[in-house]
C-alpha cells in the first residue's frame, strides 16, 4: 500500500515536474545522455549527492589498514573528511614531528623498539548502555598487539597501549556495554613471556588469550595497572564481541586452530592453511568477564607476567568463568545481536551461519551439562544444544552487521561477492546484492550497537580490480555504499580507499558527535591540559639556559613572533608555539627548513618542538597553511652561528632614500587608503550589530576575532601620528602600513562573520508576508498544507513556480477553488490526495497577503 502511494506520488511529482519545467527535465535528460547514465544511475546519484554546505547524516570511522591510521568519511556522500593519525607519523597534522605527539607514538614502542606503523583492523566506538555515546574511538594494531584511544572531542589520538603478552592481536578493539573494558584477543599464539621456545613446545608453552583493558571514561584513558588478561589455549583466537542486554558480563571469541597445528611447509609438512582446517569444528570461547574482573582483584588468582596480571586457564575454569562450544570449521566473525540473546558466528569455510542462543548456553552452564573437556581442561558445551539454528548463506561468510528491524542482519560473502539480508530468528533469507568484489567486513549504520539504524550499509571490499582509473599494479580498496532503506538492497556508490586495507568500519549518527572547533588557549591537545609552553600575545621571548635555548613563540595572522632566532651551533632548542587565534579554522603550520620539522597549530593550541641546532647556516621558517592574504609574509629566520668563528662582512649596498616630500606624499596616500578601508570595516560592524551577530556562537567567534584585530589598530595609528609629528616619515609610513594590515584582517573576519550570518538568518518577512502567514494559519490552510512537506495537501513551497501567471492563478484558486478543479493538473492532485480544497472565504487583502507569504517561503525555501 505504501509503495502504491509512493508510486502515485512520484508519478504526480514527475508530472508536476513536466508541467512546471519541461526545460529543466530535458536538461536533466541531456546530462544523463551526455554522461551515459541510466535512470538507476541518476537515482543513485540523487541519493548520495550532498550540495555544497550540506552535512552528512552519519560518520563512518574506517580502519586505515596498513597505513596505521583511521579514515573518517560521511554517509551518504562518501566524502572523506579526515585521516586520523594513530600508529604512523603524519606530517600534515604534525603527528610524530612535534614533541607531544612523538610522546604518544613512542608510548607504542615495543620492548624498546620504535614502531612507526600499525596494521589497524577494528575500530570501536565507546558505548553507554550498549549505545554509541560519541566520545571515544578505539582501534587495534594487529601486527604489534596494541590498542589506541582517539578522543572524538578533538579527533586526536591520545593514548597507545602495548599488550605486554601478545605478539599479535586480532579480536580488538571491542568494548563492553558501558566501556568498562576494551577487549583485545590474541591472534597468533606465542609464549606469553618474551622467551624463546621451539615450535615443538607449542602445545605446552604457546598461549593465546583475551586482554581486558580497563577504561576510565572521565579521564579518557586506559588504566594498564587495572587491566588483566585471561590465558587461553593456543587455538588462534580470532574475533571477539562483548555480550549485551541479557548476555552483559560475557564475552565471545572464535578461533581457527583447534588442531593445534604448527605448520612447517619447508620441512615437508602440510602448510598452516591445510592443518588448521582439518577438523570439522573449532571452538567458540565463552567467558564471564565480570567474574574474571572480580577474580583479578585477588593476587592468589593471578600470575604476573611482564608486570601484568594473568588469570590462568585452570583458575578461570575452577571459577566457572570459561567454556568452549564447538563451531563449524574455521569460522570468522562473531557478533552479538542488539538485545544480546543471539550470537552469530560466520561460516567462512562453511556455507552456514550459526546462530547460538545465549539462553541455551547459560542453561547448560547452570546445569553443569558438558559433553567433555578439551586437553587444557576447559568444559565443552554441546553444539546442537547451544544453537538456535543454522542457515546456508553462501560461500565465504565473513562478517555480520545488524539492521534496524528486529531479527534482521546483513552478512558478507567473501567468495560469492555478495551481501545477504536475512532473518536470524526465523532463519530466512530476504535479499542478496552483488558487490564488486570480495567483501570483508560490512557496516550497517550503528549495526553493532544495541540501537542499529539501518538505512545505509558499507561493504568494505578487498579488491577493486576494474572499478577505477588504473594507477599501476597496486590498486586502491573499494568501500561501497548500499541503500538498505527499502526491501531490495541497492548499490549506490564506490569510494576508492587509497591508503591501506580498511578491514572494519564503525558508523554513528552525526548528531551524536560534538567535536570542538578550537582549543582553550594554550592547550596541549595530546593531554588536553594547559601546555607548559603556553604563550600569549605580548609574552613572546627567548631564554638561554646553558646550551639550551627556549623560544616562546606565537602565531597569528600574519606573523610569527619572534621573527629572528639566533642560536649557537650545537645548542639544544625547545620551541613552544601557540596559535593565539580564536577564529575557527585559522590553523597555522610551522616548519624550519632543512630540519625535518613540521607542526600543525590549531587555534588555541600550543605545540612543542625539540631539536639540536647541529648545522650552521641561515634557515627560513614559515607558516605552511595559506592562512590569509599575507600568509607568504608569515615567516622568520632561524640563524645558527658557530661561536668559534668570526663572521666578516661589510655593508656595501645602500637603499636609495626617498626625499621628505616624496615620503609625505606616500604617507598621505596610505592614510587615505586606510580611511577608505576603515569605512568598509565600519559598515561591516554596523551590519553585524544590527543583525545581532553576537547571538549566534559561530558568528560571534568570528566577530570576536575581528574585534581582536580591530583593537590593535589604534595603538599603531597613535604611534604613526607621533612619528609623523617627529618628522620620522619613514616610520610613520611603516606604522600606518601595519594599521592597514590589521584593518584587512579585521575585514577578513568580519566579512566571514557577515556571510555566515546572512546564511544563518532567513530574510525577514515583510509586513504583508507576516499578515499572510497569519491568514494562512488562521484561515485553515495549514490544516492541510505544511510548509516544506507534503502532508494531506501538497507542499506550498514552490506553488508560485508551478503555474503560469502563478500569482493570479493562486489568487483565483483561493477565491474560488471550484473554478480550477477541471484543470488536468488539479484533477490529478485531487485524485492523489483524495481531497478537494474547500473555499475558506478569504477576502482580497488576505489573498494578496498570502501570496506575499508564499513569496517569502520560496525565497527562504532552503531554511525549511
Ligand atoms: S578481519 Cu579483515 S575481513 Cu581483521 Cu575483521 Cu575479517
Ligand atoms: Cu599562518 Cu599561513
Amino acid at each position: 500500500m505504501k509503495k502504491y502511494v509512493w508510486l502515485m506520488y512520484s508519478m504526480i511529482a514527475g508530472w508536476l515536474f513536466l508541467a512546471q519545467s519541461i526545460e529543466a527535465q530535458s536538461k536533466f535528460q541531456d546530462v544523463m545522455q551526455q554522461r551515459g547514465l541510466s535512470e538507476q544511475d541518476a537515482i543513485a546519484a540523487l541519493k548520495v549527492y550532498q550540495p555544497s554546505g550540506k552535512h552528512d547524516e552519519y560518520y563512518v570511522f574506517a580502519s586505515g589498514g596498513q597505513s596505521g591510521q583511521v579514515l573518517v568519511y560521511g554517509v551518504p556522500s562518501m566524502r572523506i573528511l579526515k585521516y586520523i593519525s594513530v600508529f604512523t607519523p603524519e606530517p600534515w597534522q604534525g603527528y610524530g614531528f612535534d614533541t607531544d605527539s612523538k610522546e604518544i607514538l613512542r608510548e607504542g614502542n615495543v620492548r624498546g623498539r620504535e614502531i612507526n606503523w600499525g596494521d589497524t583492523h577494528h575500530p570501536a566506538l565507546s558505548e553507554t548502555n550498549g549505545v554509541y555515546d560519541g566520545q571515544y574511538l578505539f582501534i587495534n594494531d594487529k601486527a604489534n598487539a596494541r590498542i589506541a584511544v582517539i578522543n572524538l572531542k578533538y579527533f586526536e589520538t591520545s593514548q597507545i597501549v602495548v599488550n605486554p603478552l601478545f605478539k599479535s592481536d586480532h579480536g580488538g578493539a571491542f568494548v563492553t556495554p558501558n566501556t568498562e573494558y576494551i577487549l583485545e584477543s590474541c591472534q597468533y599464539a606465542a609464549p606469553l613471556t618474551n622467551d624463546y621456545y621451539p615450535m615443538e613446545a607449542y602445545q605446552d608453552t604457546y598461549r593465546g588469550g583475551v586482554t581486558f583493558w580497563k577504561f576510565d571514561k572521565e579521564k579518557g584513558r586506559i588504566l594498564p595497572e587495572e587491566s588483566f588478561t585471561l590465558e587461553l589455549p593456543p587455538y588462534m583466537q580470532d574475533l571477539t564481541d562483548a555480550g549485551k542486554g541479557i548476555s552483559d558480563g560475557w564475552g565471545f571469541t572464535n578461533s581457527f586452530n583447534s588442531e593445534l597445528y604448527t605448520g612447517g611447509i619447508e620441512k615437508g609438512f602440510p602448510p598452516f592453511e591445510a592443518g588448521c582446517s582439518r577438523s570439522d569444528t573449532d571452538y567458540l570461547h565463552v567467558y564471564n568477564w565480570k567474574k574474571l574482573a572480580e577474580l583479578a582483584k585477588d593476587a592468589k588468582n593471578v600470575k604476573i607476567i611482564n608486570n601484568h596480571k594473568v588469570i590462568p586457564i585452570d583458575v578461570a575454569v575452577k571459577n566457572n568463568a570459561l567454556f568452549l562450544i564447538p563451531e563449524n570449521k574455521s569460522p570468522h566473525g562473531v557478533d552479538v545481536n542488539p538485545n544480546g540473546q543471539y550470537i552469530i558466528v560466520s561460516g567462512k569455510l562453511d556455507t552456514h551461519a550459526s546462530v547460538y542462543d545465549f539462553k541455551k548456553i547459560l542453561q547448560q552452564i547452570d546445569n553443569k551439562e558438558f559433553v567433555g573437556k578439551d586437553s587444557y581442561g576447559i568444559p565443552i558445551l554441546d553444539l546442537k544444544k547451544s544453537l538456535h539454528g543454522q542457515l546456508e548463506l553462501g560461500l565465504g561468510h565473513l562478517h555480520n552487521s545488524f539492521g534496524k528491524e528486529d531479527g534482521i542482519v546483513y552478512s558478507s560473502l567473501y567468495v560469492d561477492s555478495q551481501i545477504v539480508k536475512w532473518d536470524y530468528k526465523n532463519l530466512k533469507i530476504y535479499d542478496r546484492v552483488n558487490i564488486h568484489y570480495n567483501v570483508g567486513h560490512l557496516e550497517a549504520m550503528e549495526g553493532k550497537s544495541a540501537d542499529p539504524q539501518g538505512k545505509y550499509l558499507i561493504a568494505l571490499n578487498k579488491l577493486a580490480i576494474d572499478r577505477f582509473l588504473p594507477v599501476g599494479p597496486l590498486h586502491p580498496q573499494n568501500n561501497q555504499l548500499i541503500d538498505i532503506g527499502d526491501k531490495k538492497m541497492e548499490l549506490l556508490y564506490d569510494l576508492p580507499i587509497p591508503l591501506g586495507e580498511p578491514h572494519q568500519a564503525a558508523s554513528i549518527r552525526a548528531s551524536k558527535i560534538h567535536p570542538e572547533v578550537r582549543y582553550p588557549m594554550g592547550t596541549n591537545p595530546k593531554t588536553n591540559q594547559p601546555h607548559i609552553g603556553k604563550t600569549l600575545a605580548g609574552e613572546e621571548h627567548i631564554v638561554r639556559k646553558g646550551d639550551h635555548m627556549y623560544i616562546y613563540a606565537t602565531m597569528v595572522r600574519s606573523h610569527i613572533n619572534p621573527e629572528h632566532i639566533t642560536v649557537n651551533k650545537g645548542d639544544k632548542v625547545t620551541m613552544y608555539i601557540t596559535n593565539v587565534e580564536r577564529a575557527e579554522d585559522e590553523t597555522h603550520g610551522f616548519t624550519i627548513d632543512h630540519h625535518d620539522i613540521h607542526v600543525s597549530v590549531e587555534p588555541g593550541e600550543t605545540a612543542q618542538i625539540d631539536f639540536v641546532a647541529d648545522i650552521e647556516g641561515v634557515f627560513p621558517y614559515y607558516c605552511t597553511e595559506f592562512c590569509s592574504a599575507l600568509h607568504l609574509e608569515m615567516m622568520g629566520y632561524f640563524l645558527v652561528k658557530d661561536p668559534k668563528k668570526d663572521y666578516d662582512w661589510s655593508q656595501k649596498s645602500k637603499i636609495k632614500n626617498l626625499s621628505p616630500a616624496e615620503l609625505q606624499e606616500e604617507y598621505k596616500k596610505i592614510t587615505a587608503n586606510n580611511e577608505a578601508t576603515q569605512r568598509v570595516v565600519d559598515a561591516l560592524f554596523a551590519f553585524l550589530k544590527e543583525n545581532q551577530a553576537s547571538k549566534y556562537p559561530t558568528v560571534n567567534n568570528l566577530l570576536e576575532d575581528a574585534k581582536d584585530q580591530y583593537a590593535k589598530i589604534l595603538p599603531e595609528k597613535e604611534k604613526a601620528t607621533k612619528a609623523y609629528k617627529e618628522n620620522n616619515f619613514e616610520n610613520a609610513i611603516l606604522l600606518e602600513n601595519m594599521a592597514w594590515q590589521y584593518l584587512i584582517k579585521t575585514a577578513d573576519s568580519a566579512i566571514r562573520a557577515k556571510d555566515l550570518l546572512v546564511n544563518t538568518l532567513a530574510s525577514p518577512k515583510s509586513a504583508a508576508a507576516k499578515r499572510g502567514e497569519g491568514a494562512f494559519k488562521e484561515g485553515g490552510c495549514s490544516g492541510c498544507h505544511v510548509v516544506g512537506k507534503v502532508s494531506s495537501g501538497p507542499d506550498v513551497t514552490g506553488v508560485l513556480k508551478r503555474h503560469k501567471n502563478a500569482e493570479q492563478w493562486v489568487a483565483e484558486y483561493v477565491k474560488n477553488p471550484e473554478s480550477k478543479f477541471q484543470e488536468p493538473y488539479m484533477k490529478k492532485l485531487i485524485e492523489f490526495f483524495n481531497l478537494k480544497m474547500p473555499n475558506q472565504n478569504m477576502n482580497d487583502q488576505e489573498i494578496t497577503d498570502i501570496i506575499e507569504y508564499f513569496k517569502w517561503v520560496d525565497k527562504n525555501a532552503d531554511f525549511f
